[in-house]
């Protein structure tokens, strides 16, 4: 492959619209013939880190992981899409690190909506839940969400429609010369 490896690191409140758009892009990038594999939620916590819950210390064993394995695809020359919550600043600074010492880059993308836009949309009806007590450490209601303070790409999902995050997103890639 002549291509270069990278990783995109979606971070978001839940129903933000992360999976949405890490979508999108991947079949975007698969049409333009580029190696993209996408990690979430139904490929990683149920499978490699089905043994994790939602505390604070399995979200930041979640995220290593997470970290780890972007990684390594990124190394094997695939453009990695991780689509997670991933809440805390900490742990999302070790995963760009990682990427750092092996010379690969990382790119934030901060899927950025209000609480009280997530919260209407509520897709599953887990903010009814969190906000009934049934779900304890519900990330904006009962948890925290650290927002990045320099994310490499911001996008505001209720001003920006998912096409738009795409193009953003290529631009970006394009421009590091990734694709
Ligand atoms: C947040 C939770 C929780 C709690 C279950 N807090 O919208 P979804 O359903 O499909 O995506 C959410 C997903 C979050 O998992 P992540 O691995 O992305 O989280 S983290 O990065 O913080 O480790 C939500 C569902 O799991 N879910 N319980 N308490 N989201």
């Amino acid at each position: 492959l002549t291509q270069k490896g990278a990783t995109v690191w979606f971070t978001g409140l839940s129903a933000s619209g992360k999976s949405t758009i890490a979508c999108a892009l991947e079949q975007h990038l698969l049409h333009l013939h580029k190696f993209a594999y996408r990690l979430d939620g139904d490929n990683i916590r149920f499978g490699l880190n089905k043994d994790l819950g939602f505390d604070e210390k399995s979200r930041n064993e979640n995220i290593r992981r997470i970290g780890e394995v972007s990684k390594l695809f990124a190394d094997a020359s695939a453009i990695a899409l991780t689509a997670f919550i991933s809440p805390y600043r900490a742990d999302r600074a070790v995963a760009r690190e990682l990427h750092d010492k092996a010379g690969l880059t990382f790119i934030e993308v901060f899927v950025d909506a209000p609480l009280s836009v997530v919260e209407e949309r509520d897709p599953k009806g887990l903010y009814k839940k969190a906000r009934a007590g049934e779900i304890k450490d519900f990330t904006g209601i009962s948890a925290p969400y650290e927002a990045p303070e320099s994310p490499e790409v911001h996008i505001k999902t209720d001003e920006c429609d998912v096409k738009e995050a795409v193009a953003r997103i290529t631009e970006y890639l394009s421009s590091k010369g990734l694709i």
